[in-house]
């Protein structure tokens, strides 16, 4: 063989092997947080952002803006269950972030937990008070990033996300697990650099999470002890238990279906399966570097995530849950329908 082609061969065979390499411009820290003692300027979410099993649009460009506030709001998780929750973006969970690997986020938050919402009268719980965010996507001082702002305050800081996948984030003032079950929880997903290696027909995000409720009068109220005990009275998919049965997820028979399945416990492990198919790839926590071939469910404990990838092999209902069947009971279960 020439010497020429023997170099284009290991040339070809090098970038081969590195498709999927960690990349060297690794962003570590980043500026200072600031906080402000005023609010942001109109309560609208702002960014590439989503909600419910929607895949938000990335941004183009090296740096991306994001803003979603903290209320205090009424949320219902059935049409029987409702609460005074404390949310970001108005929702629980609050909304889905899509960023590009080694995109920056300058991102900003105001807490306006003493500012009243519909209904949120009618509570004796609607206390104002500190609240703060903390995403696993970024690499960042924790103590400076994720402090803690009253009342009326904004924090604005910015971090790189610097590794592709399924990233959790949540509210991080004591009590966490209180913040937690009150709803303070999302999802980011980081759309790795070369992207994934199959190209999906369709894309879904799924946010499980569970409800440590107890009734008072007409409504519930998050309980401390229920999650101490990790024996939640519900368990859902992006929010509102059993949805995807009264509206199911929409695909066709042979599509290659991607999940981005998120487990924002705060407790409880998830082993999460599709009814009547295979998960021809799992990428653990969504990153192209850990596939897994073949399988029929995925064990994700609390702050993990994945990309699942599977083929709906003909026209049907196909019911996605969590396959610790108690789950299941408590509302963590689906539809996707093949048509
Ligand atoms: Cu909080």
């Amino acid at each position: 063989m020439k010497p020429i082609i023997i170099c284009i061969l290991a040339l070809v065979i090098t970038s081969c092997n590195n498709k999927h390499s960690v990349d060297s411009k690794m962003q570590y820290g980043a500026p200072e947080a600031k906080v402000e003692s005023t609010v942001n300027k109109d309560t609208a979410v702002k960014g590439p952002l989503s909600y419910g099993a929607i895949i938000p649009q990335a941004a183009d460009g090296d740096t991306v803006e994001v803003k979603f506030d903290v209320s205090h709001r009424l949320v219902s998780i059935s049409p029987d269950i409702s609460f005074l929750a404390w949310t970001f973006g108005n929702t629980i969970p609050g909304p889905v972030l899509k960023v590009r690997q080694g995109q920056t986020v300058k991102f900003s938050m105001t807490d306006r937990s003493n500012q009243s919402t519909p209904a949120m009268d009618m509570f004796v719980n609607n206390m104002p008070m500190q609240h703060s965010i903390d995403f696993h996507a970024a690499m960042v001082n924790p103590e400076d990033k994720y402090r803690s702002i009253q009342p009326g305050e904004t924090i604005h800081f910015q971090w790189t996300a610097n590794y592709p996948g399924v990233f959790m984030y949540h509210c991080g003032t004591p009590m966490v697990l209180l913040h937690m079950i009150y709803g303070m929880i999302g999802m980011v997903i980081v759309e790795p650099k070369d992207g994934y290696p199959d190209k999906a027909d369709r894309e879904y995000a799924i946010i499980q999470s569970e409800f440590y409720l107890k009734k008072k009068g007409d409504y519930f109220v998050p309980d401390t002890a229920s999650a101490m005990k990790k024996q939640p009275v519900a368990v859902a998919f992006n929010g509102r238990i059993g949805q995807y049965l009264v509206h199911p997820l929409k695909a066709k028979a042979g599509e290659r279906v991607r999940f981005y399945v998120m487990n924002d416990g705060p407790n409880n492990a998830t082993n999460f399966h599709v009814i009547g198919t295979i998960f021809d790839k799992v990428y653990l926590d969504g990153n192209p570097f850990n596939e897994l071939r073949g399988m029929q469910s995925v064990y994700l404990g609390p702050a993990s995530g994945a990309v699942v990838e599977f083929i709906l092999p003909e026209k049907g209902t196909y019911t996605f849950v969590d396959h610790s069947f108690a789950d299941a009971e408590l509302g963590a279960k689906g539809e996707i329908k093949a048509e």
